[in-house]
């Protein structure tokens, strides 16, 4: 049986949304114009890659309410927003000749409240005038140091001159098959293992806080459990470095994980 993945393309207008659609497609359906606010309805067509079904919905470019907030912009954001809601990836995309800006910010954590894996993409690297490689480190230290629950490479493109469809599209297979297996708890404990021997929790007063047992408890989305003691009282930046070094050494790329500390249980009761 052939699966379903819903991706959809969010990003800022005239970030080259449509342009993207119409390369990955490999067809020109989606109207494509220098003029912020051309695509208004989605426009969807799905593309086989093994035994995967990608529908790809090409969205109108999303603005939160402001004083020039048209009605044409407010059908927009309804229309964006509930494919948004239906989508298991989101393709984000931000303008690579531009800054990152409040909009781009601010739509970034409404994919990440939804808890929607995320593929991020640069685009129209071509119009670059600075040098390339600070530009990468711009954007990379952006995602890096901002969102310790998910772990973005962006992807740095000209949808105009290179799509990189197949590597795209392989990264679309890779999140499906992610989502669907659950990591032994044998692979997750050697994890745990090599945190703490990196970085123990600090003392709270008297004691330490200790964990005992990681696994993984849920796929889509990803939903960790860790066992152990005096675990309330776990700083947050703790919290935050266990979670990125979990991501890393699993290699868990692109998708929103949570973990949840629970105080002494045994797992495996
Ligand atoms: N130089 C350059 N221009 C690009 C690139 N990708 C898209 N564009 C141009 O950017 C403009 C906007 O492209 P669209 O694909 O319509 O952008 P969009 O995000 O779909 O825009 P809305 O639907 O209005 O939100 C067009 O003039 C495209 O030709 C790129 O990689 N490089
Ligand atoms: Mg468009």
């Amino acid at each position: 049986m052939i699966a379903n993945l819903n991706v959809c393309i969010i990003g800022k207008p005239n970030v080259g949304k449509s342009t993207i659609f119409n390369k990955i497609t490999d067809c020109s359906i989606s109207k494509v114009s220098e003029i912020s606010g051309t695509t208004i309805y989605p426009i969807e067509l799905s593309k086989e890659f093994k035994d995967l079904k990608i529908n790809l919905i090409d969205l109108g470019g999303l603005k939160k309410k402001s004083k020039s907030y048209k009605y044409k912009q407010k059908l927009i954001n309804i229309e964006t927003l509930k494919k948004l809601n239906i989508s298991d990836v989101v393709l984000f995309i931000l303008d690579g000749s531009d800054e990152i800006t409040k909009n781009d910010k601010q739509l970034f954590r409404l994919i990440l409240n939804k808890l929607k894996n995320i593929i991020v993409i640069v685009n129209k690297t071509d119009l670059i005038k600075e040098n390339l490689k600070k530009k990468e480190e711009y954007f990379k230290f952006f995602f890096e140091k901002n969102f310790p629950n998910i772990l973005l490479k962006p992807i740095f493109i000209s949808a105009l001159k290179n799509i990189k469809r197949d590597f795209l599209l392989k990264k679309l297979y890779d999140i499906y098959i992610n989502s669907k297996k659950l990591i032994k708890n044998k692979d997750t404990n050697l994890v745990l293992k090599n945190i703490i021997s990196k970085h123990q929790p600090v003392f709270n007063k008297r004691s330490r806080p200790t964990i005992k047992f990681l696994r993984q408890v849920n796929s889509k989305p990803i939903i960790f459990k860790a066992f152990g003691n005096r675990l309330t009282s776990l700083s947050k930046d703790y919290k935050n470095f266990f979670v990125k070094q979990v991501l890393i050494q699993l290699k868990i790329y692109n998708q929103i994980s949570i973990i949840k500390f629970i105080n002494n249980k045994n797992p495996y009761s």
